[in-house]
């Protein structure tokens, strides 16, 4: 049956890639309800050629939508997730509000969509440079068991939103405008993503590490993280040295990779074939390339993965979600 989808933060760079990827993927929808803050109701969105006006937070849930796609930031999904949960309405929050509130799902569909059920009301959707490590990790982890991981990210301005975009475009143009960032990013790398905690990383480090073991269930697993800001707008890059538990073979690491959902192995360095924003950019899949031993000690596989943050990273793996749960009837 057609659905009605509410877009929770409709106007914002996730909300509008949820829209297009909503229109790419053919859901079934009804009707959209854009929603938006109380400065931006009355504008309008577009979806598949009709207009929808955008309205406020309790106007959608009286609209009584089938489910409702979050990406609006922590404290509205925090004030807002309950409210439309306990009118029945199914959220799927990009948010990190709900990801480690153990009595709620966090769903990357390739790896753990099967906790999902009736009674899932408020599903997580976990941050972007967490989702394309873990779809990459999966099958190995299935095959080898992941004992440790050491990952440092490289991440797309696009994670911060339109103010740090435009920063980096004006930079370019050698404009001085709005300020997204404490610093210039043009030219340059900031190696702070999120504010800092008590032990000296930042909370972007730390999603990596906690939503990793709730979403491959597997408390065993050891991370740690350096994430970093870099002047790119197609996606997130990470490089990612994994330490096994058993001993590996390189072309069926390669082999367990190329036949894993949503994985694209691009892996040919005598021909400078390897992942890169510019080519992972408007697609929903994440790349891996750059496979070789780690030689400084057994068991251990580096890799490089890149992946569009804005779509699998969020809009597409939310939609993901949505397609799971509609399958099995539950919106
Ligand atoms: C970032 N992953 O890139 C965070 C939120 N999208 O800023």
């Amino acid at each position: 049956k057609d659905l009605k989808v509410a877009v929770v933060g409709a106007t914002g760079l996730v909300g509008t890639k949820m829209l297009q990827v909503l229109a790419e993927r053919n859901f079934p929808v009804a009707e959209i309800i854009p929603v938006a803050s109380e400065k931006s109701v009355g504008k309008e969105v577009e979806f598949k050629g009709k207009k929808y006006k955008v309205v406020s937070a309790a106007d959608a849930i009286a609209a009584k939508p089938n489910v409702a796609i979050f990406s609006a930031g922590g404290s509205t999904s925090l004030e807002w997730a309950p409210k439309f949960a306990e009118a029945g309405i199914t959220v799927i929050d990009n948010s990190s509000a709900w990801r480690m509130d153990p009595t709620k799902a966090l769903v990357v569909p390739e790896i753990n969509a099967d906790i999902l059920n009736a009674d899932t009301k408020i599903i997580a959707n976990p941050n972007c440079s967490t989702i394309q490590m873990v779809v990459a990790l999966n099958p190995l982890h299935a095959k080898y068991k992941i004992k440790r991981l050491v990952v440092s990210t490289y991440q797309s301005v696009t994670g911060t939103g339109v103010k740090a975009v435009t920063q980096l475009e004006n930079e370019r143009k050698g404009i001085q405008g709005e300020m997204a960032y404490k610093y210039p990013i043009d030219l340059n790398v900031i190696p702070q993503i999120d504010v800092f905690l008590e032990n000296g990383y930042t909370k972007e480090e730390m999603k990596m590490v906690n939503e990793t073991k709730k979403i491959m269930r597997d408390d065993s697993i050891r991370v740690t993280s350096t994430t970093v800001r870099i002047p790119v707008m197609g996606g997130h890059s990470e490089a990612v040295n994994v330490e096994f538990e058993k001993d590996f073979d390189l072309a069926e690491v390669k082999e367990l990779l190329s036949k894993a959902p949503g994985v694209v192995v691009v892996d040919d360095p005598a021909n400078a074939q390897y992942p890169m924003p510019k080519d992972a950019h408007e697609k929903d899949d994440v790349f891996v390339g750059r496979l070789r031993r780690d030689e400084s000690q057994p068991n251990t596989l580096n890799m490089w993965i890149v992946s569009d943050n804005l779509r699998k990273g969020a809009a597409t793996n939310a939609v993901q979600i949505a397609e799971y749960l509609n399958g099995k009837g539950l919106l």
